[in-house]
């Protein structure tokens, strides 16, 4: 009789095979003391106010302290990196047009990984079920995939998975494939046998990030208030963007999302040079000429975007910001 596979030993061949080029999963009870330093410093970071108006992360509190609020039993994180764009979106030079963060390019990242992600699941199923046929497994496997929208501490669980480690400005980055990555992970309700495996932090004593920051969005290295930062007041923050002058000043050409403190790090050049080759046309959905922005109506904005991450960028929130960035530009 052939040597059951393990779960984990199924969930990697699975990864591989659905092209993901990072993985790896960590159990919760063995990482339990590592985790609770990542939600420790969760907690005391939304006691600071740092969160601005995402109330979601307020209401979401203990749920991201403990994984089986979010999936009953759960006992193990199964993580994967999905890399995105690493060329600029929007125009280089702020009189043609504005700058939009690289994440947004393609369809909704949510939508890609998740479904990804459930495609990967089936086939572990598959796998698993041959297994339980053979006596080999215990039938249950119950699992919940995530993707940025469940209460889940998506760093800090690759992180303890040896997916890289959590740079100065708060993202985490894989050796090789830099920060330009999206992160998606699975609950499970069984063990994989893993412990934490944190990689070292290559930051040293750069501190690019934090330097270059436009609107000096870091209070220290590892600790972002977001009120400042421009991918919350453009994509986050509704209504008025009730920061202060100097702030909305500094913002300059960026109409949706921000990449200043990806573009400065050397783990994001590396990952760069080795993709050089990559096209790097635009879709669609990023419109980057003033003069286009300025003559297009809300609904020919909702229609451009529908289906994009950008779409979550409401058309009189999208109106606002171009506004900001026309000023900042000096075109208005
Ligand atoms: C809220 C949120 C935001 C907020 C707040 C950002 C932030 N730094 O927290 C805003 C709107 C500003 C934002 C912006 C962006 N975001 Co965002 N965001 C999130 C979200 C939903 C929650 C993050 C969170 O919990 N923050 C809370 C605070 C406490 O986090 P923190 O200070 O960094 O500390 C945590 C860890 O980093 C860790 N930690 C940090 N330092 C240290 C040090 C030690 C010693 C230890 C033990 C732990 C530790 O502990 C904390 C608990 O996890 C996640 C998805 C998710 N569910 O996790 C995506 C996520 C972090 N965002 C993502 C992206 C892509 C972005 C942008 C790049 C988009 C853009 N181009 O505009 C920017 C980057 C700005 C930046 N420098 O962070 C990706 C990041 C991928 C990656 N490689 O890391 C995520 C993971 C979404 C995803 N599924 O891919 N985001
Ligand atoms: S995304 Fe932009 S504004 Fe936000 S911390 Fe990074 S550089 Fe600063
Ligand atoms: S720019 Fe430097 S300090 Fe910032 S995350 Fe990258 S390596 Fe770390």
């Amino acid at each position: 009789m052939p040597e059951p596979l393990s779960l984990n030993a199924i969930l990697e061949s699975a990864a591989a095979d659905a092209g993901f080029p990072a993985f790896g999963g960590v159990d919760i009870a063995r990482a339990q003391a590592d985790f609770l330093k990542h939600a420790d410093r969760y907690d005391a970071w939304i006691s600071r106010g740092m969160e601005g108006a995402m109330s979601y992360l307020q209401r979401g509190r203990d749920r991201r302290r403990d994984p089986a609020m979010v999936l009953p039993g759960a006992r193990s994180v199964f993580s994967v990196l999905m890399p995105y764009r690493k060329g600029p979106l929007g125009r280089a030079d702020s009189r043609e047009g504005p700058r939009y963060a690289r994440y947004l390019d393609g369809p909704d990242y949510h939508d890609v990984l998740s479904e990804k992600l459930e495609a990967m699941m089936k086939d572990v199923c598959a796998r698993w079920a041959d297994q339980v046929r053979a006596d080999l497994m215990p039938f249950s496997l119950r699992y919940k995939v995530c993707v940025d929208t469940s209460a889940v501490l998506e760093r800090s669980w690759a992180a303890l998975s040896g997916l890289g480690w959590i740079g100065k400005n708060t993202l985490l980055i894989h050796p090789r494939l830099g920060s330009y990555v999206f992160i998606g992970e699975v609950l499970l309700d069984q063990e994989l046998g893993l412990g934490p495996r944190p990689i070292a932090d290559y930051c040293g004593s750069c501190t690019r990030c934090l330097d270059s920051c436009p609107t000096k969005a870091f209070v220290a290295a590892h600790d972002l208030d977001s009120r400042k930062c421009i991918s919350y007041l453009t994509l986050e923050k509704r209504g008025e963007f009730e920061a202060p002058a100097e702030v909305l000043d500094q913002m300059g050409p960026w109409v949706a999302g921000c990449d200043v403190c990806q573009e400065v790090c050397p783990f994001n050049l590396r990952a760069v040079k080795a993709a050089s080759g990559e096209a790097a046309a635009q879709g669609a959905v990023v419109q980057d000429r003033w003069e286009d922005l300025m003559n297009e109506s809300l609904e020919a904005y909702a229609a451009r975007v529908k289906g994009s991450a950008l779409s979550r960028v409401k058309p009189e929130q999208f109106k606002r910001n171009l506004d900001q960035a026309l000023k900042n530009s000096n075109l208005s």
